[in-house]
């Protein structure tokens, strides 16, 4: 079994501005809120793949809780888990997404992106909380960015 765990994510930008698109808010982002039925209220959740994700209380990186995902599937095209939100940003503004995640067993080849401007790779093997980051610009005009 391949275990992932999540814990915060942050957007930081790079460029300062005056509108709010440039500082945009990542809804439970350090998957702080549950609700019964629902580990991580204000994420969607898509896979094609045995895979899932819940709520833990065990070792957090901050806050209370993290989300651990959790995944049987072997690595092949098309297959795949995406907690996803859409996230208001600016064409041609550079964003900083990062987050911190810790693993055990994680396979290579594993990425979280939005399909279009980037994609962050998770390291493999089995480690503590360490962070990763990425710099991303959308280059079309667009009202939000879907991250999973
Ligand atoms: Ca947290």
């Amino acid at each position: 079994m391949r275990v992932i765990a999540l814990i915060a994510v942050c957007l930081v930008l790079a460029a300062p501005s005056f509108s709010s698109l440039l500082y945009p808010t990542i809804n439970n982002a350090g998957f702080e809120e549950v609700y019964p039925g629902n580990d991580a209220p204000g994420w969607g959740w898509y896979a094609r793949a045995k895979c899932g994700f819940r709520s833990e209380t065990a070792d957090p990186h901050s806050g209370k809780r993290c989300l651990v995902f959790w995944d049987e599937s072997d690595l092949a095209p098309e297959v795949y888990g995406r907690l996803h939100q859409g996230v208001p940003v600016l064409p041609g503004v550079e964003y900083e997404l990062s987050l911190w995640i810790r693993g055990q067993e994680v396979a290579s080849g594993l990425h979280l992106g939005d399909w279009v401007s980037f994609q962050l790779n998770v390291p493999s093997g089995t480690y503590g909380w360490q962070k990763i980051s990425t710099h991303f610009a959308r280059r079309t005009i667009s009202a939000a960015s879907t991250w999973g």
